[in-house]
């Protein structure tokens, strides 16, 4: 869960898309165990484990460069708002697929239901091979931590894409160097 200090119960079913700025830098604050103005990966990476959500430092990057509009690595104050949208976007959009009660898995094919909520429609046989990378204990279903891997892999290789397709062709040309380029930004 990306909720860091939720007040109570009570409030969380009104929780804003953007909440105010005060909550933003309380949330900030509590993230910057250093106060260093920051957020680095290690500091994401433990505010998100203490949300029990554990990535890698490789994925924890990825959701920081998603956000991070300087490439300095890291999260300043304004670039924190985009980071708490796509990670309140990506857990709202989790929560709104039907889960098993205890596990709070979802089953594949809601998964790829959840997908295309979030504008992403995939051709059957690259949907499948999709899922099956993003659940590699071929569980059958996934929780909200192999949901957000699965989300910023697509946002990664949807951005990379772009870059290589400026006038949005639908389609791009890539020698070698450039695929891997490409392949190492989407992941
Ligand atoms: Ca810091």
């Amino acid at each position: 869960m990306w909720r860091p200090q939720q007040p109570n119960a009570a409030e969380r079913h009104k929780q804003p898309a953007v909440p105010d700025a005060a909550s933003l830098r309380r949330w900030f604050d509590a993230v910057d165990k250093d106060h260093s103005g920051h957020i680095t990966v290690t500091e994401l990476q433990a505010a998100l484990a203490d949300g029990g959500l554990n990535f890698s430092l490789g994925t924890v990057a990825a959701i920081i460069r998603q956000c991070d509009r300087t490439g300095s690595g890291s999260i300043t104050f304004s670039e924190f708002e985009r980071l708490h949208v796509f990670l309140a976007t990506v857990q709202d959009a989790f929560g709104a697929l039907p889960a098993d009660r205890q596990s709070g898995r979802v089953l594949l094919d809601d998964v790829a239901r959840g997908l295309s909520s979030l504008g992403y429609d995939l051709e059957p046989a690259v949907l499948r091979a999709l899922l099956a990378r993003f659940d590699p204990l071929a569980a059958g279903s996934m929780g909200l931590q192999e949901f957000l891997a699965l989300t910023l892999f697509l946002r990664s290789s949807a951005a990379t894409f772009k870059a290589f397709d400026p006038s949005s062709t639908g389609v791009v040309h890539l020698n070698f160097h450039q695929y891997i380029y490409a392949a190492v930004n989407s992941t």
